[in-house]
Order: structure tokens, then sequence, then C-alpha cells
């Protein structure tokens, strides 16, 4: 619904990026393209609503301003920015992972005489960019879908990079029938190796050997079949990839031949080609046409990092004491990720404690799903949970599946509260760092640590022990009547 800047889609294949909760749907609905289009996503969308019946439970263009818990009542307050007053037992924040979008503080934005977006934040009327100068802030995935788009749209681009991508190619294109016919039959098996899998993807099965134990021919046949397949199997090459820094960087230097190879200006391609984190500690980016588009006469690229932004200005923006001239600006700078969309709301747990300040040295939850002091209240993919690690439809449903399931056991046993224990998150927050600890992902400023955000505490947020074996641990933790937690009134 926001992000409807030119060329989004999502980058996991549709087959596998759809609702696993029902028999029936998977098998009817048919997507049209390997990666689906930000339109055809959104009829999908409406099409479920349709489907289910689900429109009458839901209150559209309302943005919920504070959760408030009152304990002598055990019931959660809500209320919106249209006045609404909501009392719940319950209260479950669906709230995304990535929902607060986020433009830089830059100085003199107001200035600015032109028209400027945020790719998370898309007009819905869209934007010609047919004769404009436009300028492009940001080449994460937003930035790295749009930019081919805006470049075969606009008369002249360009591209302001802080920090080079690893992106790998989608090779998208027409679901092939039989793969399709395939993945009908066997939904049911496909939906639960997704679900004991690493990331909730099948694309392909990661490899099971280190990058450093076979020969270089080897391990380059190996990468190139990769990238040939396209998505994200190029990631799972090798079992160490995230682990070890020599094996990360063979896979690393593959990606920057493939950069060299492609784009024809030697010193275009070097300030394009990533050096400053190891390979797919960043989220990878999946591309169509990405690194062609700076072979184009109307495109340029200017490196950011070694003179940042100084400011906006009313005819374009400033950097390294230059000013380049605009007709449009593009913000694909990315979100508050993971913790925005709660802290934009003033949430209060027991004795008024706000949500934002228990969070203010970083998110601490019991396995994302629940925050300790905040009862009854439940986070769908929140920090300390594999979330945007992984295939987040596997991820949601796995969420809603587990707090149904406790719900229903709440009721049957009367209980009128259910609340992580301090014991239990500081143990699960100790757990998350030390799986973070070995692997590479702390070595990037990476949104998964608040890196993007001047003054967010450097904490690493999602769960990286993997989808299936995380959900064995939510399955005991249940299975042990709700161990970790406290099931009365009263707190922990
Ligand atoms: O945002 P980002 P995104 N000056 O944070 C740069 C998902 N997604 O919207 O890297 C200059 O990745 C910033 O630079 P740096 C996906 O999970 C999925 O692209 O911080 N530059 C970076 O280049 C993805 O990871 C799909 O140095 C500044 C860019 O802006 C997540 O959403 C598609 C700056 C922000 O990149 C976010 O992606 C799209 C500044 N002051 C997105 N501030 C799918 O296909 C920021 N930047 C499913």
């Amino acid at each position: 619904y926001w992000n409807r800047y030119p060329g989004a889609r999502c980058d996991i294949e549709s087959l596998e990026y759809q609702y696993g909760f029902e028999d029936d749907l998977p098998r009817e609905w048919k997507w049209t393209e390997r990666y689906a289009t930000q339109p055809e996503i959104l009829t999908y969308l409406n099409h479920v609503a349709d489907r289910f019946s689900l429109r009458d439970g839901i209150q559209l263009e309302t943005r919920v301003t504070a959760a408030v818990f009152d304990e002598g009542a055990n019931r959660w307050a809500v209320t919106t920015d249209r006045g609404d007053r909501f009392s719940a037992k319950f209260c479950i924040m669906a709230t995304g992972c990535l929902s607060a979008a986020k433009v830089p503080d830059f100085k003199g934005i107001d200035s600015f005489k032109g028209d400027w977006y945020h790719t998370g934040n898309w007009p819905h009327e869209g934007v010609d960019f047919t004769g404009k100068r436009v300028g492009v802030i940001g080449t994460g995935s937003s930035a790295i879908q749009s930019i081919p788009i805006i470049a075969t749209q606009s008369k002249q681009l360009t591209v302001f990079q802080r920090t080079a991508n690893f992106s790998v190619p989608a090779h998208n294109g027409p679901i092939n029938p039989e793969y399709r016919a395939q993945m009908k039959e066997n939904y049911t098996d496909v939906r639960r190796r997704a679900r004991e899998s690493a990331a909730g993807i099948l694309a392909r099965a990661p490899g099971e050997k280190s990058a450093l134990e076979v020969a270089e021919e080897e391990r380059r046949a190996e990468f190139e079949s990769r990238w040939q397949q396209g998505g994200f199997a190029l990631g799972g090459a090798f079992i160490d990839l995230g682990l070890n820094l020599q094996a990360n960087e063979t896979a690393a230097e593959f990606v920057r031949s493939k950069i060299r190879e492609t784009v024809n200006n030697p010193e275009t391609a070097e300030l394009l080609c990533p050096r400053d984190y190891p390979f797919a500690t960043k989220r990878l980016c999946v591309d169509t046409g990405y690194f062609e588009t700076f072979n184009r006469d109307n495109v340029s690229l200017v490196d950011v990092k070694t003179n940042p932004i100084e400011s906006i200005t009313p005819n374009g923006l400033r950097t390294g004491g230059k000013e380049y001239e605009f007709d449009c600006l593009v913000f694909a700078t990315g979100f508050d990720a993971m913790t925005g969309a709660l802290s934009n709301i003033d949430i209060r747990g027991r004795g008024g404690k706000a949500l934002r300040e228990k969070w203010s040295a970083g998110p601490r939850t019991y396995l994302g799903i629940q925050i300790a002091g905040f009862p009854n209240l439940f986070t769908i993919t929140g920090p300390g949970s594999p979330s945007v690690l992984s295939n987040m439809i596997v991820s949601i449903e796995q969420h809603v599946d587990w707090i149904s399931d406790c719900l229903v056991y709440l009721r049957e046993h009367e209980l009128p509260t259910i609340e992580a224990t301090v014991k239990a998150e500081d143990e699960w927050v100790d757990h998350v760092n030390q799986v973070a600890d070995m692997t590479l992902f702390p070595l990037a400023n990476s949104w998964y640590l608040g890196a993007n955000i001047p003054g967010k505490p450097r904490v690493f947020m999602p769960y990286v022990g993997g989808v299936g074996n995380y959900a064995v641990k939510c399955q005991q933790v249940a299975a042990n009547g709700y161990e970790g937690f406290a099931l009365a009134a009263g707190g922990s």
C-alpha cells in the first residue's frame, strides 16, 4: 500500500511469498511472474480480505496514537488519531518492521523548490519523471529496484551513494508452468519445509561445504550457478559465508568481479564495488538491470561517503562543495526499522512505564513476542525474533499461530494475564546477542543494528538462530506451560 515506488516488487519468489494458513488459497491464486509486482501483491491482499470476509474487522485510515495498560482492569486502552477509544483485554502489535519511513534530517529540506518523495511513502497517483532531472539518495533495496526504472523515465538521473551494496540479479520472468504445477501439488509440504528452514525460503538448498575447503574453480562454478539462478540463492552457496571473513570475502570478490564485468566505466565500477562490510551482512539486494543502468548516458553516480550531503538547497543539493540541480529528489533512505513503528505509539505498561523508555538502550523482548512489564501485549515479528532475516510471511504466520494458541490456552485456563518475566527476557536477549556475535552480521553498519538512525542504540535486533530452530523453541515454551511467562494477574 505504501511502497509503490517505480519497480517495487517482492524479491522473494511469489510462489513462496504467499499465505499458507489455508490450503485452497495458494492453489487458486495464479501469480504471473517469478517475483510479484507491488500492484499484483496489493490485488492479492484485497482478494484475501474479500475471500475471508475480513473487511468488517478492519478500520482503515486510522493511526493508533497510544496504548495504555490499566492494571486495575487488566485491559488495554487504545486511542487513535480519529479520536476513537478502544478497550481490549489483549493488544497485538502487527505494526511492521519496515513501516516507519525515515527522511534524514537534511539541513534546508524545506527550502527545496522541486518535488521530493520517499520510496516508502510514494504518491498513489504515481510520479511522472518525463523530462525531469532527478536525484536519488540511497542505494538500498528500494533504490536498487527503482533506479533502473527512473533512469528510463527521466531526462537525467544522479545517484548519491554512501555505501555501495551487494546486489544479485533477479532473473525475473514468467513462472515456469511445470514448476508452478509442482509447487501447487506439494504446497502443504513446501510450506512445512519453509517453516523448518533457516530463513523460510526454499528456492535453493544451502550448500554444505566450506568456501575454503574447495578449489578455486569449484567455488567459482558454485557461485556462478547460483548467480545464474538469481535471487537469494547466492547467499547460501557455502556454509561459512556468514561466519568466516575469509570465506565471506570469496563471495564478496565474486560479486565485485560481476560488477566490473558489467559496468563499462572502471571508476564507476570501482565506486559501485562494496568494500565497507562483509557480503550479505546488510540485506542482500536483488535487482533487474541495476549495475547496467550506470552504462546509460543520462545516469551518473556521486560518492557521498567521502563528502556527505551538506544540505538540500532550493534548487537541489550540495555535497563536496558543489551544488547539483534537480527538479525532483527521491529519498530511498529507508526506515526506523523494527522499533520505529512501536516507538511512534505511546505504549505504556505497568506503572505507566513507557516502552520508549524501556527500550532507550535498545529493544528487549522475550522471543520477540512479549515485553516484560507489558502484560497481554504481543508483537508480531518483534525484535528478538527471526523477522526480517526470513520470509516475512512464514514468520508472521508462525507468530499468529503461536499467539492464537496462547489466547485459547489462557481462556481455557481462565488466566487473566500473560506477561514475560524479566528473567526470561534477560536470558533471551543474551542469547540473541550471543548468536549474532557468532556471525559476521555485527560488522556491518546496517539497519539490523539501528546504525542508519543517528543516535539509535547499536543493538542487533533480529534473531539469527534460524526460523526452524526458533519455531521449535516457541513450541517448547508453550508445551512447558508457557515457560518464562507469568500467567496470572500480578507482575513478574
Ligand atoms: O532502505 P535501506 P530501503 N545520506 O535502509 C542511504 C526491505 N525492502 O528502503 O547504507 C546518504 O536499505 C543508506 O546509506 P547507508 C528490505 O528488507 C524489501 O532500500 O546507510 N545516504 C542506504 O543506501 C530492505 O533492506 C524489498 O550508508 C543515506 C539507503 O539510504 C529494507 O526494506 C524492496 C542517508 C537506505 O537503504 C529497507 O530498504 C525494498 C544519508 N543521510 C525494500 N541516510 C523487497 O523486494 C540513508 N542513506 C522485498
